[in-house]
């Protein structure tokens, strides 16, 4: 029996259909081309000269048996396999496909196959090292990748019902279970990169059975804890490190520089940081944990505001992939992994749950339109694993400190990560979307999509359509009501000033809550609300500390984030000037990226007078019209220039 949280509940994916706009187009994108895709990637038929193989399937045919040879890739090369087969779980919780459901079953039975006699599943030990397994936590991520095989487990047996991963799972969190914990004789250890947390809460939710909270709880608890555990294991181990940085590096980079309740501000490894911040959340909710509580609060003021980029990219250093300080955002050489943007969305709908407040789903859309979006092309066949504000081509290319951004999307990553990231999580969209709140359904997420409800005893219906985030208004069909009371909740946008809210075309009685417009009224069937947003094209600054924004001003109409792109400007961009008083043109422009708003507005260019390097010349300046495009949708027409942050 699956346990609920009694305020608030996610939507169940299986009851949403995602049927146009924006996020659907993404999300058809991930079922007809990125999941297939990833598949051929996979198992390494991809055939293009320059790309790395994957070997993720190889290695468990290896492990299984069925294959000789030797491991390739990295330690983690497992999880790449994971989050795909949680995306095919999300796609089959909605839309049926048999031969997608056999490849992946039989990708199951190589799993399974893999699976050791006491349970143990990794295929780098299996194959490789099989006399050291978990002797170096810290870095060779063995309860990290059972984490991603334990969410894949769970998804797949949500979707189908089918137990058969699950069950090797939960035999693998039995051996686990056995190893670490407070018990005598366990090992006092906890993931060095977070993950497996999160997927024990996830188990948890649907056996209900405590020792999967209790070993969430122990490796939360543990973290931390001095003396440093990974200190010791790395004396044990005879002082040997997998990766030879991490000699260099100290807690702070797996977050364990401090029990995690004193935690205040994000450092170290950004994926690993909001993994675990979802964990603390999930675990904190269900005890009931008020200083868990209130740290996961602490640290998501300190992430949102002092750490965030605008387009809700975080973890600002490439050197770590890591969080730095308050206000240190510099643009071109921002790391912002797209996984770590996912992970961000992770935890504002958990911290949604948690709180009930829109605000965290204000940052759950900001870095899903922005930051996410921009980790995939149009056609969801190209990724960035690094999501910068400015881009020169040549800059990239040859500055060692820009080494990590890639001036054009890549086919694929030696290092699993990031691509079956972003598939797992847009094939699971619709369940952020909606949600239940005590007896009434709610939006969250505007977009045309229908979610069905249970509500007292009848089946509800909601149906969206609108041209969010294009535009401000929103139709909502309500079917399946007679007579029906409940309280319809709505998500006001946190940058919405002014906005209005009809049914059945007239004004009518609303309350406002946590950041929600709520319609509590007897509901008959074909009521029809309309919702709108107003959602000017506003120019934002930053605060005065963030040194690189000085002066700068970015683009933003309603969630959307705008850039400038050189397709549409020329080289040069930042001699491009933002006029403080321009009018903005916004035009829809169908033919273009799949569908966006481009706009334009007035300013100027600057020229020096020669190619002097320096003058007590000021530079003339020429009208210019400036051309602005969705951030998410640069670098998918040629490879060159990007800017967010302009002169203004
Ligand atoms: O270490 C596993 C994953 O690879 C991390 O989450 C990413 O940052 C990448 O380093
Ligand atoms: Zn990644």
């Amino acid at each position: 029996m699956e346990k609920k949280n009694l305020n608030r509940n996610m939507a169940d994916l299986k009851k949403v259909r995602m049927t146009g706009g924006l996020l659907g187009l993404k999300y058809t994108s991930v079922l007809n081309n990125v999941i297939p895709y990833q598949w051929k990637a996979l198992n390494d038929e991809i055939d293009e000269g320059d790309m790395e193989p994957s070997h993720a399937i190889e290695n468990f045919r290896i492990a299984a048996g069925l294959s000789r040879g030797e491991f390739h890739g990295m330690v983690f090369q497992d999880s790449d396999l994971a989050k795909w087969l949680e995306a095919v779980a999300y796609q089959l919780a909605v839309t049926p496909d048999d031969n997608l459901k056999k490849r992946a079953d039989e990708v199951i039975d190589i799993i399974a196959l893999a699976q050791q006699p006491d349970g143990y599943l990794n295929t780098y030990y299996t194959v490789k090292e099989p006399d050291k397994r978990w002797t170096n936590l810290r870095e060779c991520h063995e309860l990290y990748c059972a984490g991603h095989m334990l969410e894949a487990a769970v998804a797949y047996y949500r979707a189908t019902g089918e137990r058969k991963l699950l069950d090797v799972m939960i035999r693998f969190v039995n051996l686990i279970d056995t190893l670490f914990g407070p018990g005598e004789g366990k090992k006092r250890g906890y993931p060095g990169h977070q993950e497996i947390e999160l997927a024990l809460m996830r188990l948890y939710a649907i056996t209900n059975d405590r020792k999967h909270l209790d070993l969430a709880k122990y490796f939360i608890d543990e973290r931390g804890k001095r003396p440093s555990y990974f200190e010791k294991e790395w004396e044990d181990r005879g002082r040997i490190n997998h990766w030879s940085v991490f000699a260099k590096w100290d807690d702070a980079y797996n977050q364990a520089h401090l029990p995690v309740r004193e935690q205040k501000a994000a450092v170290g490894h950004a994926v690993r940081a909001v993994y675990m911040y979802c964990a603390m959340t999930d675990v904190a909710m269900e005890t009931n944990d008020d200083p868990l509580k209130e740290a996961c609060r602490g640290l998501w003021e300190n992430v949102t505001n002092r750490q965030m980029y605008i387009t809700g990219g975080i973890g600002s250093s490439g050197y770590q992939e890591a969080f730095t300080f308050d206000y240190d955002m510099p643009n071109d050489r921002a790391y912002n992994e797209t996984c770590a943007s996912i992970g961000l969305i992770f935890w504002a709908q958990r911290m949604f749950l948690m709180d009930g407040e829109s605000r965290y789903i204000d940052v759950l859309e900001q870095a899903l339109y922005n930051g996410v979006l921009s980790g995939m092309s149009q056609d969801g066949t190209r990724f960035f694993y690094v999501n910068p504000l400015e881009v020169k081509p040549e800059s990239c290319l040859r500055r060692h400190d820009k080494e990590h951004v890639k001036p054009v999307r890549q086919k694929w990553f030696a290092c699993a990560c990031c691509p079956p990231n972003l598939a797992r999580l847009l094939a699971s969209l619709g369940q952020y979307m909606y949600f239940q709140a005590g007896d009434g359904p709610g939006i969250n997420l505007y977009g045309d999509s229908s979610s069905r409800f249970e509500i007292r005893g009848r089946e509800i219906t909601l149906e969206q359509k609108t041209n969010y985030p294009w535009e401000g208004s929103v139709g909502i069909q309500v079917k399946g009501a007679a007579e029906t009371p409940f309280a319809l909740r709505m998500r006001i946008p946190g940058w919405c000033r002014e906005w209005n809210v009809l049914v059945n075309g007239k004004a009518c009685e609303t309350t406002r809550e946590r950041g929600y417009v709520i319609l509590d009224r007897i509901w008959q069937e074909g009521d029809r609300v309309e919702l709108s947003f107003a959602m000017p094209v506003r120019v934002m600054y930053s605060a005065t500390k963030l040194q690189e924004n000085a002066g700068r001003g970015a683009l933003v109409m309603g969630p959307v984030v705008y850039c400038l792109e050189e397709a549409d400007n020329g080289k040069d961009l930042s001699s491009l000037i933002l006029k403080r008083e321009t009018p903005f043109d916004v035009e829809f422009r169908k033919d273009l990226l799949d569908g966006v708003n481009r706009i334009r507005a007035q300013g100027l260019r600057e020229s020096s007078p020669s190619e002097t390097i320096y003058t007590d010349r000021a530079p003339g300046t020429e009208p210019a019209e400036l051309i602005f495009i969705p951030y998410y949708a640069w670098n998918n027409r040629a490879e060159g220039e990007m800017l967010v942050w302009v002169r203004v």
